[in-house]
């Protein structure tokens, strides 16, 4: 028999309205960005499971996109890629911005946590970077009436790298015991092709307005190294749902889509360890969201 202390281990994901930072705390608790971000809601379209390893043991982090009204076939897939995920985990981490007071959003979420009775929950008060000291103290306060239940209240920044520590160590008790679900160094289980995908989606999300965002896809059609490894050749597809949408990611003459493939190769890069070349064309799928073939195609 090993005389070493027992570790723990398990899965765990955040609940939160759009835009509470649910993607930013999985990658700053990671430690390395598995997820994408943005200030658009529905930035997650996916379950992305991210490994922290801590000497008590790992925790498997699932970042998904929320539950929200479906107004689409997608908008109902995802829906129940989330129900799924919150009845197998471990424990459910219930997000609020210190910044913003507790309404009727935040409420209906926590309530709902009553349907997953066998989650440890853990309330977690962020964003407390930009926030005053009263406004943090109220929200703890608030945040804590909203359920009986809570195993902890947690204040933290993800962006200021404050408190991180006590969430992980916090959420590591609430785990049941056992080995460690992944090896050691690995970060995340996405592929390589999905990570370069959404690095990509990510960088087209930035600075377009509102509608459009849902509306854009990626997909990867070749990656391949040439000049002995130290280059990569990658041919990606950004698909629109509207001849109009495609004008706009493109830009005048061209220079919206250079920005983006600018800003997404800056991050590819350093992920992959060589240059880059990244070829990006923009393409029509009419109405792919409503669509379950196309659906189907997008990996959706
Ligand atoms: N100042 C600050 N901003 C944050 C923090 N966490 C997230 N954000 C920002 O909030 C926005 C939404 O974050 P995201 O993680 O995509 O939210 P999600 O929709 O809940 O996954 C992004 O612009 C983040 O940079 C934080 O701790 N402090
Ligand atoms: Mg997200």
């Amino acid at each position: 028999m090993s005389s070493s202390p027992q570790t723990r281990s398990g899965f765990v994901t955040f609940v939160g309205r759009p835009n509470v930072g649910k993607s930013t705390l999985t990658n700053a608790l990671v430690g390395e960005k598995v997820a994408i971000t943005s200030d658009k809601p529905q930035t997650t379209r996916r379950a992305i499971r991210g490994i922290v390893n801590r000497p008590a043991g790992q925790l498997v982090i699932v970042d998904t996109p929320g539950i929200h009204k479906p107004r689409t076939l997608l908008g109902q897939r995802l829906n129940d890629l989330v129900e799924q995920v919150l009845g197998d985990v471990d424990a459910i981490g219930f997000l609020v911005p210190a910044t913003e007071k507790v309404g009727p959003g935040d409420r209906r979420i926590a309530a709902s946590l009553d349907g997953y009775p066998r989650a440890k929950k853990v309330a977690i008060v962020t964003k407390t970077d930009i926030a005053s000291r009263d406004e943090i103290t109220e929200r703890l306060m608030e945040v804590d009436s909203l359920r009986e239940d809570w195993d902890a209240v947690i204040p933290l920044s993800a962006v200021a790298n404050e408190q991180l520590d006590v969430l992980a160590d916090e959420l590591l008790t609430l785990m049941p015991t056992g080995p460690a679900l992944y090896e050691e160094g690995v970060v995340t289980d996405e592929s390589l092709e999905d990570r370069i995908a959404e690095i990509i989606r990510e960088a087209a999300l930035e600075g377009v307005r509102d509608e459009l965002p849902h509306s854009i896809a990626v997909t990867i059609d070749d990656i391949s190294r040439r000049d002995e490894g130290e280059l990569t050749d990658i041919y990606a597809n950004l698909v629109v749902e509207r001849d109009s949408q495609k004008a706009i990611i493109i830009g005048h003459k061209g220079s919206r889509l250079a920005a983006v493939g600018a800003r997404a190769r800056a991050q590819i890069e350093p992920l992959i360890g060589t240059k880059v070349f990244l070829k990006l064309h923009v393409r029509v799928a009419k109405e792919w969201q409503r669509d379950p073939k196309q659906l189907g195609r997008l990996g959706f």
